[in-house]
């Protein structure tokens, strides 16, 4: 049976929620034009004045904001508030020169937490639940977020982050966990650890939420067999808050969108048109009631499709289907956010030349793995005093720092990675996560 955490808000009818979003759009573009120079100016060149915006109708006017926006106006370029308001940051995974920084005030963190609340409520929490969040703490919004949502719904909150799997499992039997947050990944290896301890009849959860990573509907299917749960989806971006800007209902047909938070539109990612519902094209998310970081019109990258259709849960929010690709080459391994450009850095930096393929694999404990097959130049090739496991450990030692995350690297003799005619092809992504 469905549940609400704001009934008032999530069934809310077409009419009024639109008549909500049109007032919080004009209010949120003329708070940005006159809080945030690098928007204005942006508005500026495209001849746009706030009293052009009257509606969602004129939203098609304002320009695109973009991840590259993000970082050159990192720090502080787009913070629309004080320091001295702001409570707390986060950022992505992703490291030198591509990080990005959001901002909340207390009220910014307290509309995530009702986002992230609805989530845990959709997926039956109560305040009789004892939420599990593995997903990290820290920088990353995964655990801060549903953290957040958890104590809204007065469930009693553990906030283990991420890893020790031992640790996991002693916790949620002994204090009975109910519901597991995490990255879909981690709740598979979570099945087969409870498994291996033979200790599944001593665990009590009865739902998942899991995001921040692309899963198909046979992982699902696998995580839901394996914990004895219901696994729900969950979306979100730190740019535009953290996890909860979307999420699944029972009926799991699609992920609701926080209309009253961020209003939704899909475009062509090759020309900026906007299309309509049952289209596929990057999604691009306006934030509507935020006060340290509104971003308007941020393209997210994620290629998906929206429905307004009726769901049989009762919410009236607008429905994203799960993310179906991106729009640029950024891949997530292991919940960590990779871009082909990070690598390449290290390499030229080690004196290799851009000449190297990222092989993505996915064992099956739904592991990630990331090889990045380099070659060596010529002049390497010949030099007798040239150690290639040294020069393996510190390209693996380059990488680890850029990315966070620990890389194989195989060295390749020159000329041995194919050469491509039109664009390179860097990545080899065997996962298939994408549901077509
Ligand atoms: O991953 C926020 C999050 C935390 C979402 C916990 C859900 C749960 P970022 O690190 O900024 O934020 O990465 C955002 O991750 O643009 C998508 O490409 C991808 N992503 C997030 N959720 C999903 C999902 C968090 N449910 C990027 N399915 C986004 C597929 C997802 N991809």
């Amino acid at each position: 049976m469905p549940n609400y955490f704001q009934p008032e808000i999530e069934t809310a009818s077409r009419e009024k929620l639109d008549e909500l979003q049109n007032e919080r759009l004009v209010s949120q573009v003329k708070y940005v034009y006159e809080n945030v120079p690098y928007y204005r100016n942006l508005m500026d060149n495209k001849g746009v004045r706030p009293e052009d915006i009257r509606s969602k109708a004129d939203l098609h006017k304002l320009p695109f904001l973009n991840k590259d926006d993000l970082r050159e106006a990192y720090p502080y370029g787009l913070l629309a508030r004080p320091l001295s308001d702001c409570v707390r940051i986060h950022s992505t995974s992703g490291t030198t020169g591509r990080r990005v920084v959001a901002f909340y005030t207390q009220h910014d963190l307290d509309l995530w937490s009702d986002c992230c609340a609805r989530a845990i409520v959709a997926a039956g929490g109560t305040k009789d639940d004892v939420v599990h969040v593995c997903y990290g703490y820290g920088l990353f919004t995964g655990g801060s977020g549903l953290d957040g949502g958890s104590h809204r719904v007065g469930a009693l909150t553990l906030p283990m982050s991420s890893g020790n799997t031992d640790r996991q499992i002693q916790f949620m039997t002994d204090l009975g966990s109910t519901i597991l947050c995490c990255t879909p990944s981690y709740a598979a290896y979570l099945a087969e650890g409870i498994a291996e301890r033979g200790v599944k009849d001593k665990i009590k959860l009865k739902a998942g939420i899991f995001g921040a990573e692309a899963w198909t509907e046979e992982m699902r299917q696998e995580i839901e067999k394996g914990l004895g749960i219901k696994a729900y989806d969950i979306y979100g971006l730190t740019e535009i808050s953290g996890p909860g800007v979307a999420f699944e209902c029972f009926e799991q047909t699609g992920m609701h969108i926080n209309e009253d938070h961020f209003i939704a539109e899909v475009i062509d990612p090759a020309t900026g048109e906007v299309l309509p519902d049952g289209e596929k094209g990057e999604l691009v998310f306006t934030s509507i009631t935020k006060e340290a970081f509104p971003l308007l019109r941020y393209r997210t990258r994620d290629i998906c499709i929206l429905s307004h259709e009726k769901c049989a849960c009762g919410r009236t929010h607008v429905k994203m289907t799960k993310p179906l690709g991106r729009s640029d080459d950024m891949l997530i391994v292991k919940g960590v956010n990779v871009f082909p450009s990070q690598i390449e850095t290290v390499l030229i930096n080690q004196g290799y030349q851009a000449n190297y393929q990222i092989v993505v694999t996915r064992d099956k404990a739904h592991q990630d793995k990331i090889e990045v097959q380099v070659e060596m130049t010529p002049f390497m090739a010949e030099d007798d005093t040239f150690d290639k496991a040294v020069a393996t450990r510190k390209l693996v030692s380059g990488l680890k720092a850029m990315l966070g995350i620990l890389a194989d690297v195989k060295l390749v003799e020159p000329k041995t990675i194919e050469r491509s005619e039109g664009k390179a092809v860097r990545v080899i992504d065997k996962r298939d996560l994408y549901t077509k």
